[in-house]
């Protein structure tokens, strides 16, 4: 049994990175994170609701090429617009039970408004990675299944603070703190 536990791990060929993510002593949620260099993106398709006055959720990672709906499920007209790739989008205003939808094609951090409510705001972070996540309200994450090999681990937080860091993945898995504020 040892034998066989012991050949399973040399001959794997991925690991994990596990990411901590700090914003002073305090555990950072909402961080995203990805890894470029693993693999290329794989688009699908996601969706940004607008309910109670409020996109949900308010932050998301896609990757590259994907399409995102934004559902009004409001009784209130919402209206969707941002500034993408330096071109401004603008979805119109729209009723409850309409939808409309953008395609994102270029990687890039879009910062997402509505004209009708201005307390309305939400990020679409476009990643060109096919591995990538948000850490959870401990500041935590797990990117599963990395193939080995050397990556740019890369982190966003709505403060706007960005952060690149190489990680070498080999056997054995890997944690990372990521300190995005002291
Ligand atoms: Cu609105």
């Amino acid at each position: 049994m040892i034998t066989t536990l012991i050949a399973l791990h040399t001959f794997s060929k991925s690991s994990s990175i596990s990411v901590t993510a700090t914003l002073g002593k305090k555990p950072a949620a909402n961080v995203v994170v990805w890894l470029l260099g693993a693999g290329k993106p794989n688009p699908g398709r996601f969706v940004i609701s607008q309910k109670n006055k409020k996109f949900d959720p308010r932050i998301l990672v896609v990757p590259t090429g994907s399409t995102v709906s934004f559902p009004n499920r409001d009784e209130v007209f919402h209206n969707v617009f941002a500034e993408y790739n330096a071109k401004k989008f603008d979805l119109g205003m729209y009723p409850k039970g309409q939808s409309r939808e953008v395609t994102f094609d270029k990687s890039g951090v879009v910062s997402v408004l509505c004209n009708v409510h201005s307390s309305m705001s939400a990020f679409v972070v476009v990643v060109d990675s096919a591995i990538y996540g948000m850490t959870n309200s401990k500041g935590m994450l797990t990117l599963e299944d990395v193939p080995k090999g050397s990556y740019d681990l890369l982190a966003w937080h709505e403060s706007g603070v960005k952060i690149s860091e190489p990680v070498t993945v080999a056997d054995a898995p890997i944690k990372k703190t990521l300190q995005l504020k002291k």
